[in-house]
């Protein structure tokens, strides 16, 4: 069986409020190409296919054609958990019709798939957390646990376990079900498993949204059912396989760069060939980098303009860096972003700058607009364009007309 590992898609996320839905729509061209290309006969996808639980139409436009040309008409299987970022229920709404393409998609570690027939593969059977699909004369029993949130988990495992239990760490109790749902994997099956959660030790960047703040929903790589062949996660951004592992399991990351902090390696997806009793043979797959994200360190203005000038018509972001010992002005700014489009963020880097003593006294004989023109400065190292400040005191002046309404009311 030839499987094809992605996760993390994050359809809809922006780079600080710029789209990124015209590269994600290229990456998944990309996908379905290759998906072709490598006789794929499964595809897993584990999790945070959207960016919120609530994603604009054309993301979710994008999701279902992509779905729909993966699937064939059920010739292909595809395997969808959600992730901490999909809403549940929402991901999972579109099932009615998803399943008329051999389409599973799982809200919740309590969700269950449909049996039935497809065009290329049968569900022989299914239940809470696991599937047994069937392609050619090859089974294979997968373990499905979508995002288990604290409460998603507590509702599965109440059932059947002792108040005692149920107070053992988030980490345990994952590994508790792992190996309840690892008694489903037979000698004569492909044992496989996919989850969206936080492996301890791996390598984070700066675009994950913590599972939980503090970190007590990390589960420990030892508790991962040691008797899958294979086991495809979702959540970290960075592709790499987990360490301490009793088995293979691997993060296959975003197909994205969704930060800065992810410039430095390429994305990909994992082709898994495995039979069964056999141990998986496991390849990456590099996607393009559709626009790469660059970070210009500069000395000086002048010579990020020439930068901007020299790189203008390359289809790239860029955070511009740039040592001053001037604030860099609206005009320059301005030029900048002129010349080349894309600009995330202007960073100056101020050299000798020197904290001036707050003066108290003078806030009294300044106006609002002066105050918020220092402040801005202080903070931003450049001066408020007329919008910002428009914008500012249109606020301002709304706060006082209401102060002033209350007064005469009472
Ligand atoms: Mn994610």
């Amino acid at each position: 069986m030839r499987i094809l590992h992605t996760s993390d898609w994050h359809l809809g996320k922006n780079l600080e409020g710029f789209s990124r839905l015209e590269e994600q729509e290229q990456f998944l061209e990309e996908l379905i190409e290759k998906i072709e290309e490598n006789n794929i006969d499964l595809v897993i996808i584990a999790g945070d296919i959207y960016d919120n639980g609530n994603p604009p139409a054309r993301a979710e436009n994008l999701f279902y054609n992509a779905l729909k040309r993966i699937a064939k008409g059920g010739k292909r299987a595809v395997l969808v958990i959600a992730g901490n970022h999909d809403n549940p229920e929402r991901l999972v709404a579109a099932s009615p019709l998803a399943y008329e393409h051999g389409v599973i998609l799982l809200g919740t570690p309590k969700s269950c798939a449909l049996t039935g027939s497809f065009g290329g593969f049968e569900i022989v059977e299914a239940g809470e957390g696991y599937v047994e699909i069937s392609i050619g004369n090859e089974k294979a029993v997968i373990i499905t646990l979508a995002y288990p949130s604290e409460k998603r988990l507590n509702e599965l495992l109440t059932k059947d376990l002792e108040e005692t239990e149920r107070r053992r760490s988030y980490s345990e109790r994952v590994g508790e079900l792992f190996s309840k749902l690892s008694d489903k994997y037979r000698e004569d099956t492909i044992n496989l498993a996919v989850s969206h959660i936080f492996v301890a030790g791996g390598e984070t960047t700066d675009s994950e949204r913590p599972i939980q703040l503090g970190g007590s929903l990390t589960v420990d790589a030892e508790v991962l059912p040691e008797k899958a062949q294979y086991i495809a996660l979702g959540h970290l951004h960075r592709p790499q396989r987990v360490k301490g592992a009793k088995t293979k399991a691997y993060y296959a990351g975003s197909p994205l760069q969704y930060s800065k902090s992810e410039i430095g390696y390429s994305k990909c997806a994992y082709i898994v060939e495995v039979k069964a009793e056999e141990e998986a043979k496991v390849e990456e797959l590099f996607f393009r980098n559709y626009k790469p994200i660059e970070v210009w360190k500069c000395n000086g203005v002048e010579e990020a303009i020439e930068r901007c000038r020299e790189n203008s018509e390359r289809n790239i972001w860029v955070y511009l860096e740039i040592k001053t010992d001037n604030y860099i002005t609206q005009e320059q700014i301005k030029q900048m972003k002129e010349l080349k489009k894309d600009i995330i963020e202007i960073h100056p880097v101020i050299e000798g700058m020197e904290e001036s003593a707050v003066d108290y006294e003078s806030f009294r004989e300044k106006s609002m607009a002066e105050l918020f023109k220092e402040f801005y400065l202080k903070e931003r190292k450049v001066d408020p364009s007329n919008e910002v400040m428009d914008l500012f005191l249109n606020i301002v002046m709304e706060g006082e007309e209401m102060d002033e309404a209350k007064e005469t009311e009472n």
